[in-house]
């Protein structure tokens, strides 16, 4: 049985593109203040007074570890996208189809008490909860994310690497691929109530993909934790793969030593393969990926980059694989 994607929705509930000059300022501001990369427990100061100036749909959030920005992944190369509209135009299948229906639906919602279970091709099964993970290197990166949709955004992670997370389980050497699994819950998804998809939503990565400096384990966003819509509490990020590649509310990792199946394949596998590397020159079937529309913009008029504009880190990995299998 086949499903189809709902198409891209071209309206916006208003323009925006922050230049990042005025983010940076900000942060500079704080830092002024001696808040900058130190967000307290308890207080939320420093990101209520980012907030504000944002205008920001989300809640500042207690307890956020302390973080600087990466020099490396400082500048992305084009504006950041505006906080409300990065929280308020979103693809969360949980929580309805269209763009504004996660903002609405995901309210509130949390996965506390949160840990992250680890299992499959391992020595021991472990679990991390957020402290630990964030614990293992916070840090904030500026990442051009790219839907599969013809979208793009541009916006400040916090997170780890996932390598530094996986290099503290005791991987066996037969794992080649890692899965994900997201959370499962009916009662407070509503889009789970639709049997049409293969819930609960699920992706993977070969292993060396996972391990890449560039994949994130994400915990934050724009400063403060990540809210329902965006995936709370733990997403991944993988920015030269579509925006599919990167499952939200991330509840379990499974290391295996043969391709997992992934959601978006399995309801469409004409559409969504296993890699699904930015590419230009693969079309969707249905449309081309030339070009893209950053969010805030109204035209579909920036070309697309190979890899997404990260060749530099990632090519190495699919020599000899053919562009079409991407
Ligand atoms: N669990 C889950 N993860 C998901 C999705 C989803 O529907 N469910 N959508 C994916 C898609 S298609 C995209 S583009 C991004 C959207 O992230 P954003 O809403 O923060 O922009 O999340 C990805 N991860
Ligand atoms: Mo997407």
């Amino acid at each position: 049985m086949a499903y189809i994607l709902k198409r891209p929705e071209w309206y916006l509930p208003k323009s925006a593109a922050t230049p990042e000059s005025v983010y940076q300022n900000r942060r500079a501001f704080l830092k002024a203040m001696g808040l900058g990369g130190m967000m307290l427990a308890g207080t939320g100061a420093g990101l209520g007074c980012l907030a504000q100036e944002t205008v920001s749909e989300t809640k500042p959030t207690a307890g956020l570890a302390a973080f600087t920005r990466n020099p490396d992944f400082a500048d992305a190369g084009r504006p950041l996208t505006e906080e409300s509209l990065a929280t308020t135009y979103n693809n969360f299948y949980e929580f309805g189809f269209s763009k504004t229906d996660p903002a609405k639906n995901a309210q509130g919602f949390s996965l506390d008490p949160y840990t992250l279970k680890v299992d499959g091709l391992v020595g021991e099964e472990m679990e991390f909860d957020l402290d630990a993970i964030e614990a293992l290197g916070y840090e904030e990166r500026v990442y051009r994310f790219r839907c599969v949709e013809a979208w793009s955004m541009t916006v400040p992670w916090l997170g780890v690497p996932l390598r530094k997370l996986i290099e503290k389980v005791d991987v066996k050497p037969e794992a080649k691929y890692v899965a994900f699994k997201s959370f499962l819950d009916p009662e407070k998804a509503p889009g789970q109530r639709d049997g049409r998809y293969p819930w609960p939503y699920f992706e993977g990565l070969r292993l060396d993909e996972a391990m890449n400096e560039l994949t994130l384990a994400v915990t934050g966003i724009y400063g403060k934790r990540l809210p329902g819509q965006s995936g709370t509490p733990l997403r991944i990020i993988v920015p030269w793969k579509y925006g599919y590649k990167g499952p939200k509310s991330v509840v379990q990792m499974t290391f295996t030593d043969k391709q997992p199946g992934t959601f978006w394949n399995e309801s469409v596998p004409s559409e969504y393969k296993f890699f699904s590397n930015v590419d230009p020159q693969v079309s969707h079937p249905r449309w081309s990926q030339a070009l893209e529309r950053y969010l805030g913009e109204d035209k579909k008029d920036k070309p697309t980059q190979w890899y997404n504009g990260y060749g530099e880190q990632v090519a190495h990995m699919y020599d000899g694989i053919p562009r079409t299998l991407y």
